[in-house]
């Protein structure tokens, strides 16, 4: 992989929250080249655009119905052309998100393979039911049964689909869907986008079809989570296509230990460039995502430790679009909320990989204000509160566990100012509003010489300069009950980085030494206490 890209600080859009130009409600590609000099202010080298492509939008656009054109809620491919060079022509590069697990069930593959054509029949997992029974025991994400009668009931044959209904799982055992795929990418790539970021990558290749271990979720996942056939089709993806192009990729990889993740993006195997790990993710959750428990900071440390010291370049991030907003999860949030949100880009830039953001994240924008699931679109969230409902778990405790946890946290609309409608749409927001949004706001924000934005642009511009912060080493030096501190070092040079998880001063561990080159709080002091949620980073003086 380019090394830039490995430096680069990249900035995940979800398209129908970023900015609406059209008053439909939904965000646009439009709005996206509105806010590019915006993102460039901010020192953002690479975009990760969710998808764009042609979808019945049953998940948001991960349902895709055509790989090669546009949803018209988003505007076209000339839009698309102009906002590749509008980007590119401001040093900003794309990556698209690359969704092949599964198609949407409108997509023309499976709409033939509905009607008869044996072809295309075989671009999906169709399998007979056993003496009236599913084709196996096997969970899905989503809540859901994973099998769904495919064609004529007399047939007794099912389709599988991890997700959705309406997101049939590709058969890749055929080589035929192999080369649509590699052709696909040809496409964008041609185009001109920098790469891909390739949607639960490690599950695409199933090596078998029986009944899985009887788990309370994903029961059969041992039979999809990194197996080598997915190995054999992310190096074949390499050799066929990624290595004729400046580009690259990262792989969303669910459910992966530091050993699977280093096979996964091994440099000498040559599979995928970098992946997303989650188990970070996890550190607040019992078992499933569902069941939060109250956030304990040590177990984040214990994680991000354990993955910066286990695989060699790892993905820096706290956000995305399936995720609770960062400044919630592990912060107090209220009157702490712009410390704490800058105690955790802080933190987030400090370490050795590279960073993502997900919009609003430079705001601190906050988990969205639901009062109940009439407000919330997501189709994960419906399905558990049925699942839930089933199982007798009773409302209060249901809508608990959606408020907290639903992946709708975090796509409502990006906050611009402080007007109706928060500038994002001068419509009727598909999503709700947070009623935050006429204190936290982008305008706002970078009004103020003490904003997060302001510290945004700091610690990111501060990353770009620096070899140590860069490339340099990791190695935990504290790890307390509130307390972080972890050293990069380069050549002789030794940065330590600092922070408090507490709303209380915190001791300053011992080890943390030097002068400081940037923190969080407006008068840098060197006392011994770290004060609420604290971010220093600090350069030993020789
Ligand atoms: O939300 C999750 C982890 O907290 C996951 O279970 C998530 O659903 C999983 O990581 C897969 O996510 C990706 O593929 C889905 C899509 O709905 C998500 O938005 C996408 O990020 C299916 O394409």
């Amino acid at each position: 992989m380019n090394e830039k890209y490995k430096s680069s600080t990249i900035y995940q859009i979800y398209p129908r929250s970023f900015c609406d130009t059209d008053g439909d409600g939904v965000g646009d590609i439009r709005g996206i080249i509105s806010k590019l000099d915006y993102l460039r202010d901010l020192g953002v080298d690479v975009i990760w655009l969710s998808p764009v492509y042609k979808s019945p939008n049953d998940d948001n656009g991960y349902d895709i119905s055509d790989y090669r054109d546009i949803q018209p809620e988003f505007g076209t491919m000339a839009d698309f052309d102009e906002l590749l060079s509008e980007a590119k022509s401001r040093g900003i590069s794309i990556i698209m998100d690359l969704v092949i697990n599964h198609t949407s069930d409108e997509h023309e593959w499976f709409r033939r393979a509905l009607a008869g054509e044996e072809k295309y029949k075989n671009y999906y997992v169709i399998k007979k039911g056993k003496n009236g029974k599913l084709p196996n025991n096997w969970g899905n994400f989503f809540a859901d049964c994973p099998w769904e009668p495919f064609g004529d009931p007399k047939n007794e044959e099912y389709y599988l689909h991890l997700f959705s209904k309406k997101q049939p799982d590709l058969n890749w055992y055929n080589p035929e869907v192999y080369r649509e795929i590699c052709d696909i990418m040809r496409f964008w790539l041609d185009k001109g986008v920098a790469g891909f970021r390739c949607d639960v990558i490690n599950i695409i290749h199933k090596k078998s079809f029986a009944d899985g271990k009887k788990r309370l979720a994903l029961t059969g996942k041992e039979h999809y989570i990194s197996t080598e056939g997915t190995h054999r089709i992310l190096s074949s993806l390499r050799r066929d296509v990624m290595s004729n192009y400046d580009a690259f990729t990262v792989g969303e990889t669910v459910m992966v230990d530091v050993d699977m993740a280093r096979d996964l993006c091994d440099v000498s195997r040559g599979e995928l460039d970098m992946v997303f790990a989650f188990e970070h993710m996890e550190c607040d959750q019992v078992g499933i995502k569902w069941f939060k428990t109250k956030f304990k900071p040590q177990r984040l440390m214990k994680i991000l430790t354990k993955w910066q010291t286990g695989l060699d370049w790892n993905t820096c991030y706290f956000e995305n679009h399936d995720q609770p907003r960062s400044v919630t999860r592990f912060t107090e949030g209220g009157k702490f909320r712009e410390i704490g949100a800058k105690m955790l880009l802080g933190l987030l830039f400090s370490l050795r990989g590279t960073t993502y953001v997900y919009e609003g994240q430079e705001i601190g924008m906050t988990n969205g204000a639901f009062d109940s699931l009439d407000e919330i679109v997501d189709i994960e969230s419906h399905n558990v509160d049925k699942m839930a409902k089933t199982l007798g778990i009773f409302n209060p405790l249901r809508w608990k566990m959606i408020k907290a946890t639903s992946r709708d946290n975090a796509r409502t609309p990006m906050q611009w100012n402080a007007e109706e409608g928060a500038g994002f749409t001068s419509g009727k927001p598909w999503l709700k509003i947070h009623p935050n949004y006429k204190e936290v706001n982008v305008e706002r924000d970078l009004k103020n010489p003490d904003g997060v934005i302001s510290f945004f642009k700091k610690i990111n511009s501060y990353k770009k300069s620096s070899e140590t912060l860069k490339n340099g080493s990791f190695a935990e030096i504290h790890a307390g009950k509130y307390v972080y501190a972890f050293a990069r070092e380069l050549d002789g040079e030794r940065l330590i980085a600092v922070c408090n998880f507490s709303t209380k001063n915190s001791k300053l561990p011992e080890g943390v030494f030097g002068e400081i080159v940037i923190s969080n709080y407006n008068e840098c002091d060197n006392a011994s206490a770290l004060r609420p949620y604290e971010y220093r980073l600090y350069k030993e003086v020789k």
